[in-house]
């Protein structure tokens, strides 16, 4: 009996302790949730409300809110202006503060959780008439930002950076003008600690950290280290550790690399991004994503925060160039989503855009300053200048696919010699691409009972029938499986929840 005691303790000690080592790795996601989405621009009322209609009923997990502290206002509300900030008020084009609390506390009782992304390797740069858009002023000549405050001392000395070979310069100097914070100083680290602990205080799972390659590893982890635990009162497990996903910029090349920083948390794999819009662009066959993984050079697993695009190379500015996929590229960027969210490889985010023509364009406004409400219509789709991927179909569903599939292997890979692949999820879940410009016809190893099942791309199940293809698996697990080379999507998926 004592003995049996005994071990219970160390037992307790032992998991208390790899949770805590863990935990900082860990979405921290509502059970049976797996996928995030990026609201980008999203007002926090709005968000709210995607909570509650749409987001935890169809299964996301979290998302990714844009910057959510004062920045500066530029004359023509470029989309980058939130990455320059002023102070850390918390009221931005999004909202204010108490629209933020409103919105995370209403996305955790819909079981959707909220990311911050965070802006702390530097201040806004110069522009003239600064002004933010909490009402502060600041003067970045002279490095005056009197609403944290922030004065010269808290800053490295002004230097550009213009050569990615050299770390230091890459870390102590000037990315684009913006005033690089000294983040080894302790009132700076004090301010920062400030900032991110009343999020925590008000409901966040965790953050974003912008531009992580500009700041040192070290620093970063004496931050890290003094992150309160998440709010238990948001429903979140005592003891659970922020989640932490850096944004590091890595395709090779450079003096720094993604590996400095992923005993501090996860890290963004810019290589998942661009691999997977150069293979379905067609610029590789699919049949060489049978070893989708590190084999790529991609990070390990659970190092590895994956996405098709983000807010930055969508727009051609920042790493992956010509071969990233947008919601402009419909049929391709369906299926890149639907294999990243198919396939069990990293912890991925689904992008949420605006329309745009033109790289440095904000969000869709009312009046040319406040943000305009998504419209949502009535087959569920977004309008008014949003494009809602995270809407689509054949996107939200596969959310649903990852959540069901979720603790299963990748097994019975099939391939054509080309562009036709298929593979299962356990005895959960099936799927099949085909990116030849010739159809794919032909009985596959589906590995589910026997049944009928809807596809979930094509349409979905609707009571007891099927709006979009309909599978017929026998008691062998095969199935005759149709893809069309002139189909919309090039994807057919089923699941065990799909059975009609
Ligand atoms: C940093 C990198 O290490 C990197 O590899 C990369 O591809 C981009 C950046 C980068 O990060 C930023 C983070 C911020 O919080 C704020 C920023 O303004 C930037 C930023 O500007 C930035 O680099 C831009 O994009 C690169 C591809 C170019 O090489 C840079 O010169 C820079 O481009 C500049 O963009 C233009 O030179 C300038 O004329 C223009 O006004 C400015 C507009 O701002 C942005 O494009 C913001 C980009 C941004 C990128 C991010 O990854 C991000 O998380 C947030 C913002
Ligand atoms: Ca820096």
């Amino acid at each position: 009996m004592l003995l049996t005691k005994i071990s219970f303790c160390v037992l307790l000690i032992l998991f208390g302790s790899s949770q805590q080592a863990y935990a900082q790795f860990n979405p921290n996601y509502a059970s049976g949730r797996t996928t995030m989405v990026h609201l980008f621009e999203w007002k926090w009322d709005d968000i709210a409300a995607e909570c509650e209609n749409f987001l935890g009923p169809k299964g996301y997990g979290g998302i990714q809110v844009s910057p959510v502290n004062e920045n500066v206002v530029v004359g023509n509300r470029p989309w980058w202006e939130r990455y320059q900030p002023i102070s850390y008020l918390l009221t931005t084009r999004s909202g204010n503060e108490q629209q933020f609390a409103n919105m995370v506390r209403r996305c955790n009782n819909a079981g959707v959780r909220i990311y911050v992304d965070v802006v702390f390797n530097h201040m806004a740069a110069d522009h003239s008439n600064v002004r933010g858009t909490a009402g502060s002023t600041a003067n970045p000549g002279s490095k005056s930002y009197p609403a944290v405050p922030f004065s010269s001392t808290d800053f490295h000395a002004t230097c550009a950076i213009n050569n990615y070979n050299d770390a230091n310069q890459v870390r102590n100097c000037e990315l684009v003008g913006l005033k690089d914070l000294d983040q080894s100083k302790s009132w700076v680290q004090d301010r920062i600690l400030d900032f991110l602990n009343k999020l925590i205080n008000l409901g966040v799972a965790g953050f974003r950290v912008d531009a992580a390659k500009h700041m040192w590893p070290s620093d970063l982890k004496n931050i890290y280290n003094r992150l309160n635990n998440l709010n238990t009162e948001h429903g979140f497990a005592g003891g659970s550790r922020p989640f932490i996903y850096q944004e590091v910029i890595d395709l090779g090349g450079e003096a720094i690399s993604k590996y400095e920083y992923t005993d501090l948390g996860v890290v963004t794999e810019f290589r998942h991004s661009a691999a997977i819009g150069r293979s379905f662009r067609g610029h590789d066959q699919l049949r060489w994503l049978t070893n989708w993984g590190p084999e790529w050079g991609f990070l390990s697993s659970t190092s590895a925060f994956v996405f098709v695009d983000n807010h930055d190379n969508q727009r051609g500015h920042g790493a992956g160039g010509g071969d990233i996929l947008t919601y402009k590229n419909g049929k391709q960027y369906k299926m890149a989503n639907a294999f990243m969210l198919a396939h069990p490889f990293g912890i991925p985010r689904v992008m949420s855009s605006f329309a745009f023509d033109n790289s440095d364009q904000g969000p869709p406004t009312t009046d040319g300053n406040n943000i305009a409400s998504p419209r949502i219509n009535a087959d569920n789709s977004c309008s008014g200048g949003w494009v809602c991927e995270h809407r689509w179909r054949q996107i939200a569903n596969m959310a649903g696919f990852r959540n069901i599939a979720s603790g299963t292997n990748l097994q019975n890979w099939w391939d054509n010699g080309s562009s036709q692949i298929a593979f299962c999820r356990g005895n959960k879940a099936f799927i099949a691409f085909n990116n030849d410009n010739y159809d794919l016809n032909t009985s596959l190893q589906t590995c589910l009972p026997a049944g009928t099942y809807c596809d979930i791309i094509s349409g979905e199940k609707s009571g007891s029938s099927c709006t979009g293809k309909s599978v017929v698996v026998g008691s062998d697990g095969r199935a005759h499986i149709s893809i069309r080379q002139n189909e919309d999507d090039g994807v057919l998926a089923i699941h065990v929840e799909s059975k009609l």
